[in-house]
């Protein structure tokens, strides 16, 4: 830090006190945030991807990419991992525990791809009917067997957690019965869950639409959390924020999985028009910060403990330089973060109690409007 950076700390502490103002560092500075591996490459849409030549190309760049942008922030200790992407052979998976290590970061997330078709075995084209919904059994069996093997990578790479995203979906009202579709999720979902052991975890992703245009099969997290309370308490609910319906409240839906200890994990990026994968922050820093708040204050109510959650940048870097984007969005969410730890709780309870919401507004805005980046700096140094 420099001078006046360490001034306006000075200032800060003065404000609002140095428990508070340190507490608030040692929270962002000890937030777990993992990064992708894909996000470090050139992102694209569907009418093309335009690399400037400079972004990592390979696995191994961007394992490595991965490694610089840890040492820059101390954050994406952790780098979550999709399969087949990331290699599909055992020579693959060891080279890729050596990149890891030489980057001096560990693996993440271990998810799985059921919407690549591989070049052998029953996942072919046949998987635009579907994977683990897929009407043809020997796909859904396939589906299942990818499932596991990802259980084998990810023990193979000394990760704990698997996550379905399930690109399953249907375009037409006819195309397939919603029990059908729920039949089958039901069984095979539960068939890669009971691989698991220990501590091990599988987080179950909602989203709302995309690929399916019609009736995707995990489509909410009322689905997903029923689909986790099937496979037992080794599955928990992950939020993505830019898997709803518009105007959807996204930090009301976090209390009430936090309450029931049922939030697994959190993707983080922003949105104007669907899952548009943007930078976390950039359009609705206030909707991150509430839900911050909303973290924070079910952790002290004692229901699930911040750190204990898996937060993961899952976001596509289309225009600008990747590794830029990705510390970009990282200071979005530790600025989020920071100010919800600065939250005058007590005052806010009892403004709430009082039935006064100007109050109880004026509380959150104290919060929201105070310039944290002194304690960013802090956070970053320590
Ligand atoms: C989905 C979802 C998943 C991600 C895939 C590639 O929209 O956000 O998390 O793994 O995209
Ligand atoms: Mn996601
Ligand atoms: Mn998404």
């Amino acid at each position: 830090m420099d001078a006046r950076q360490e001034k306006e700390l000075a200032l800060l502490v003065e404000k609002l006190g140095k428990k508070t103002v340190n507490a608030a560092v040692r929270k962002v500075a000890t937030l777990p945030v993992e990064v992708l591996s894909w996000g470090f490459g050139r992102g694209g849409t569907r009418f093309g991807t335009y690399p400037s030549g400079k972004e990592p190309g390979t696995v191994a760049q961007r394992i490595a990419a991965a490694g610089k942008f840890h040492k820059r922030t101390g954050k994406g200790a952790t780098v979550a991992l999709h399969f087949p992407w990331d290699g599909t052979t055992a020579k693959d998976i060891a080279a890729l525990a050596g990149w890891l290590k030489k980057a001096g970061v560990r693996p993440g997330t271990i998810n799985l791809n059921l919407f690549s078709m591989r070049p052998t075995g029953a996942l072919d084209a046949r998987i635009r009917f579907g994977s683990l919904t897929n009407p043809v059994a020997a796909v859904r069996k396939a589906s299942v067997a990818h499932g596991l093997e990802c259980i084998r990578i990810m023990r193979k790479l000394g990760s704990d957690t698997i996550v379905l995203w399930l690109p399953d979906g249907t375009n037409s009202p006819g195309q397939m019965s919603f029990f059908d579709q729920a039949d089958r999720l039901d069984e095979t979902a539960k068939a890669i869950c009971k691989e698991l052991r220990g501590r091990e975890k599988m987080l179950i992703e909602y989203k709302l639409f995309e690929p399916g245009f019609y009736a995707t099969a995990i489509q909410d997290y009322a689905r997903s959390r029923e689909l986790c309370r099937l496979c037992g308490p080794k599955a928990k609910v992950l939020v993505d924020l830019g898997h709803h319906p518009k105007c959807t409240n996204v930090e009301q839906i976090i209390a009430h999985l936090v309450r029931d200890g049922d939030l697994g994990g959190f993707h983080f990026n922003d949105s104007i028009y669907a899952d548009d994968d943007l930078a976390t922050g950039s359009l609705h820093p206030a909707q991150l910060f509430r839900i911050c708040c909303t973290l924070v204050e079910g952790e002290l109510r004692g229901y699930q403990k911040v750190n204990r959650i898996a937060f993961m940048i899952d976001q596509s870097h289309n225009i600008k330089d990747p590794l830029d984007e990705m510390v970009e969005s990282t200071v979005n969410i530790e600025t989020a973060y920071a100010k919800a730890r600065l939250v005058d709780w007590d005052a806010l309870k009892k403004a709430q109690d009082a039935c006064d919401p100007s109050a109880a507004d004026a509380v959150l805005r104290d919060a929201f409007l105070t310039d944290v980046r002194p304690i960013l700096a802090k956070a970053r140094e320590t």
